[in-house]
């Protein structure tokens, strides 16, 4: 039976405190659903200005929206997906109180990282 090192219990600890912004000790739907915000927010700015510096670039019109296409499809692809592993993460309350405790949190995060050592 494999479990986590002190260093990965330590790092999922360190990501629940970091969602838990009121440190209440239990992650709400809000705070999840802020700090999957947050991170598909930087994502998709990311993107733009990679865009932005491209568009610059871009010989005509044409090319424009063709680029910003892509863009725009991206974009919807990083939403799914943010909104998704929402879904994922809120599905790890499994008592239906409608918040996360660490048990909860380390249950799904636990199993994300073992599950990322044997991609190693
Ligand atoms: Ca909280």
């Amino acid at each position: 039976m494999k479990s986590l090192t002190k260093e990965e219990l330590e790092h999922v600890k360190q990501e629940f405190d970091v969602i838990d912004i009121d440190k209440s000790g239990e992650i709400s739907m809000n705070e999840m659903k802020l700090f999957y915000d947050k991170q598909r927010d930087e994502t998709i700015n990311n993107l733009k200005s990679i865009l932005d510096k491209r568009l610059a670039l871009a010989a005509n019109d044409e090319e424009k929206e063709e680029m910003a296409s892509t863009f725009n499809n991206k974009k919807d692809t990083i939403t799914k997906l943010y909104d998704g592993k929402y879904e994922l993460a809120m599905a790890g309350d499994v008592d239906n109180t409608g918040t996360i405790t660490f048990d909860e949190f380390l249950c799904h995060e636990g199993i994300q990282v073992l599950k990322s050592r044997i991609k190693k």
